[in-house]
């Protein structure tokens, strides 16, 4: 039996410590394994989703505890602040422009509406706020105004995350100086089935941009979707790309599929999901020390799933009724699940 399931917890730690903290988006090839330097072989996390699920569970729960309070959820909230018109093809997106989803194309938000929501959010406890944009890239010349909403947010004393598109390393540098601390830029799949989900960028892009984000000394936040009609091995690939970048973000968003009709994904069928918490524990495995979110698609799954991919190391959710278009429990809903689960909220 592989070493690494008898004693995970030495393996893991010894084996963080030898990876390289330099990241090198041109050794990252779209379709490639990380031949050289890899932490984790495919392998190894096919090996682990197919562990029996209590066995998977208690060794993410391991894994947790060393690195985590098991009982302590971080608090992001997400606003959209330029919805809708979006050029790319994502086919699970609502925002673009390519699908017949009834989403307003809107323009981006002042900072007044910006403060607004970022001031009920840390009312409401969240430590970190979010702000997205549906666009396929920044633009120099928006770069000011978001650097305005940035500043807007740490005047509050909050975390400060972006998810704008695709962005340069000069870009990234600005956001930097203004105070963003992370940037959201999602792999969101397994590298052979980016081309049946986006066609109008390749994956070599995401990794050039979470490149730039690294080199601007910002804390990357990168995941992606579950339930787009892949296979387990390939919700394994995703996690394989994550696990081995170098180093592995710091924030992991898991998405549910969120089926919004008019989008090409909206008419598959429901992932089981017994398999999202397989994918979660896995992450938390393969990524000891980063933020596991629980993301979108989270109305779907009930109590009974989120306490169970809280045990299997999620430790952070996004936190208030909306995510950008779509629909999320709202506060009160979230905390009454807390408190019957006895979590603090951070
Ligand atoms: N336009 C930017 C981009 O694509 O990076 C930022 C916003 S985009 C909406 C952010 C992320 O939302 C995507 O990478 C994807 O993971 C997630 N997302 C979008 N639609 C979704 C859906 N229907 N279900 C689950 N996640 C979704
Ligand atoms: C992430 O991974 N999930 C969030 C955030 N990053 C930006 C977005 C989820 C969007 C779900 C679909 C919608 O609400 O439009
Ligand atoms: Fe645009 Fe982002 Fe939606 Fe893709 S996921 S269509 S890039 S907003």
């Amino acid at each position: 039996m592989n070493s690494m399931v008898d004693s995970p917890l030495q393996a893991q730690m010894s084996e963080a410590q030898s990876v390289p903290m330099t990241f090198h988006p041109k050794s990252h090839q779209a379709g490639e394994a990380h031949a050289q330097n890899e932490r984790w072989s495919l392998e190894r996390i096919q090996h682990l989703f197919d562990m029996p699920f209590n066995d998977l569970m208690h060794q993410a729960q391991e894994v947790h505890r060393a690195h985590f309070n098991a009982n302590e959820v971080q608090l992001s909230t997400l606003l959209s602040i330029k919805t809708g018109g979006c050029p790319e093809d994502c086919g699970y997106c609502p925002q673009s422009v390519h699908h017949e989803t009834g989403v307003e194309a809107t323009k981006l938000m002042g900072v007044e509406e910006v403060r607004a929501a970022a001031l009920e959010a840390k009312q409401h406890g969240a430590s970190r706020f979010c702000m997205g944009a549906a666009w396929r890239e920044l633009h120099d010349r928006d770069v000011e105004k978001v650097a305005e909403l940035i500043k807007v947010v740490k005047d509050l004393e909050m975390e400060a995350c972006c998810t704008l598109g695709m962005l340069t390393e000069p870009q990234a540098h600005a956001l930097k100086d203004a105070g963003l601390d992370y940037y959201n830029h999602n792999l969101d799949t397994t590298p052979e089935l980016y081309g049946d989900i986006i066609t109008t960028r390749v994956y070599e892009d995401r990794l050039n941009t979470l490149g730039s984000v690294r080199r601007a000394g910002m804390n990357v936040c990168s995941g992606g979707i579950v339930g787009m009609g892949e296979s387990r091995a390939q919700r394994g690939g995703l996690i394989h790309q994550l696990a081995n970048l170098s180093p592995y973000p710091e924030s992991v968003p898991i998405n549910h599929l969120v089926h919004v009709e008019g989008t090409p994904l909206s008419h598959l069928e429901d992932l089981d999901p017994l398999e999202f918490v397989r994918t979660i524990a896995v992450a938390r495995i393969t990524m000891p020390t980063t933020r596991v979110r629980l993301s979108a698609g989270r109305q779907a799954l009930g109590d009974g799933i989120q306490a169970l991919c809280f045990l299997a190391g999620a430790n952070s959710i996004f936190y208030g009724d909306k995510l950008l278009t779509t629909g999320n429990p709202n506060w009160a809903l979230d905390q009454a699940l807390f408190s019957k689960l006895g979590i603090q909220t951070t």
